[in-house]
């Protein structure tokens, strides 16, 4: 006899139910009672973004076995902070174009974008002190001071063609892998690990988020608008020195060098195709790809630390993706 046809149920990653959990936090606690808050913070956090923080602070808390509703504060307390130095970094940059729309900036004007990301920054830190753990706010209070140095490192080493790479890694660990290591030391702390934990997590973070951040100035050279969301060349236009245009300057002839050089010291996107086809032609984009690579590498192996799981499992899947990415 023929079986009657079951519909099969859809299998629901619980992370992506944990997930939703955070997005109904976040909707909550965007609220505000002036209405152009409202408005311009809705607009920015509806364009959505990978939302890789929150995620990093659901699945380490997990892999350490903490399952408490605090996970879903603190995962939006991340994307928060996240998505206030988005705001001031687009009006920094003068950028018009952030996850395939026109940045807050373009649209509301440099203030009102400065001043609703201070509000989305002091919203997380109320919801911080609902969580009720000094040590929580210890972690964050730090990373967004160390977010705030890298910002201003980063302003002073603009149009200096001479920056060592060593100055532009320590720029890229303060803006952009402090908040992963942050968000990943949370994982930790909310699990109540001990301080062997607490590093192991920290450092996955700082080595995900610094080959977040390699292949983030790679994909300036080499993405796509349209599948980044965002304008390509813009650290060109802005004079900024990053990996694929310092190792090319290193592995270049004397005029190529010159050419590159200039376009930094002006902050000139004309010639950018036939930079483009140098730091092509000189490895300098594989070789930045290699050195994210080396750092997904050491998020993989530190992994090693933490208890056989299936949020260790997905940990694992991201520092694998983490070097492929092309949004
Ligand atoms: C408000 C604490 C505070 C500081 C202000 C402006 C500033 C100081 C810091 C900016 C730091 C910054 C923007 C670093 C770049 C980080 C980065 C790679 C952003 C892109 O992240 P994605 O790709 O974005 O995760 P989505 O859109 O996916 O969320």
């Amino acid at each position: 006899m023929l079986e009657s046809p079951v519909s099969p149920t859809p299998v629901v990653d619980p992370i992506d139910l944990a997930m939703q959990q955070v997005d109904v936090v976040i909707r909550e606690r965007l609220s505000s009672r002036v209405a152009l808050i409202d408005q311009i913070a809705r607009y920015i956090v509806s364009a959505g973004g990978k939302r890789i923080r929150p995620r990093l602070v659901l699945l380490l808390s997990e892999a350490l076995g903490f399952e408490g509703p605090e996970r879903f504060e603190l995962a939006a307390v991340v994307e928060f902070i996240h998505t206030a130095t988005l705001l001031h970094d687009d009006v920094v940059d003068e950028s018009s174009l952030r996850r395939g729309r026109a940045t807050a900036n373009a649209i509301f004007g440099n203030a009102a974008t400065v001043l609703v990301g201070d509000f989305l920054y002091s919203r997380a830190f109320q919801m911080m002190v609902s969580v009720n753990r000094m040590r929580v706010l210890e972690v964050l209070a730090d990373a967004t001071n160390v977010i705030a140095e890298g910002e201003v490192l980063q302003l002073m080493n603009m149009h200096d063609p001479d920056l060592s790479v060593e100055d532009y890694l320590q720029v890229i660990r303060f803006k952009t892998a402090k908040l992963f290591e942050a968000s990943a030391r949370l994982g930790a702390v909310l699990a109540g690990a001990d301080e062997r934990l607490e590093v192991a997590c920290a450092s996955y973070g700082r080595a995900m988020g610094t080959a977040f951040q390699l292949v983030d100035d790679l994909l300036d050279y080499e993405g796509s608008t349209d599948q980044l969301g965002k304008n390509v060349g813009d650290d060109l236009r802005e004079g900024k020195p990053t990996l694929p245009l310092l190792l090319a300057m290193e592995r270049a002839e004397p005029a190529e060098r010159e050419l590159i050089r200039h376009a930094i010291v002006h902050g000139e996107v004309q010639k950018l195709p036939d930079i483009l086809a140098i730091v092509r032609r000189t490895g300098a984009l594989d070789a930045t790809r290699a050195a994210a690579q080396l750092e997904a590498d050491k998020a993989r192996d530190i992994l090693a630390a933490l208890p056989d799981s299936r949020a260790r499992d997905a940990l694992l899947e991201l520092s694998a993706r983490s070097v492929h990415r092309s949004s």
